[in-house]
């Protein structure tokens, strides 16, 4: 992909067992008809992995990060450190605390390095490729198009009255 190709949204995660709640994240991208690609890049276990995606994601043409981890979720604060790019950070659920690790390791980034914390767990994976491309159809007026009819959509699904 050409370096000033733009529009693109990186889905980076610490780890395989993060993708089915990231792959939430790919769908809405998807759906969305947003360009994306994901990526595992682990802070603790591939530092140099990461380093390197950090340091290169606006050369390699992405807009907007969107980092999922889990426990000790240092990796969308590591990467925001490295770029100047949004990063949105999703708490991926742990087995031992249910994901509040990992919600406050992302959320309570000290002043001066964002990250964008999204909810814990699928929710919050979806709601950062919804605010991906929010942040895209700023300058891109199609995609912006495309994301009010998807909330559209989702306001008519509603009925008046339950259902049996
Ligand atoms: C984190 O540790 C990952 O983001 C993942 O959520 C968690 C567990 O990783 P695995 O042991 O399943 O590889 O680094």
């Amino acid at each position: 992909m050409a370096a000033d190709s733009r529009g693109r949204v990186a889905i980076v995660m610490g780890s395989q067992s993060d993708w089915p709640t990231m792959k939430c994240a790919a769908e809405v991208l998807e759906e969305l008809e947003v360009e994306h690609e994901a990526r595992i890049v682990s802070a603790h276990r591939t530092p140099d992995r990461m380093s390197a995606f950090a340091k290169g994601a606006e050369g390699e043409g992405f807009d907007v990060i969107i980092a999922g981890a889990g426990g000790a979720a240092h990796l969308p604060g590591m990467i925001a450190a490295m770029t100047h790019l949004p990063v949105l950070g999703v708490p991926v659920q742990s087995k031992a605390l249910s994901g509040w690790d990992s919600l406050l390791s992302i959320v309570q980034m000290p002043g001066g390095v964002p990250v964008g914390t999204l909810a814990v767990g699928e929710a919050g994976a979806k709601n950062a490729g919804l605010m991906a491309a929010s942040i895209l159809a700023l300058s891109d007026e199609d995609l912006s198009e495309r994301l009010q009819d998807w909330r559209a959509s989702r306001t008519a699904d509603v009925g008046e009255a339950p259902v049996d």
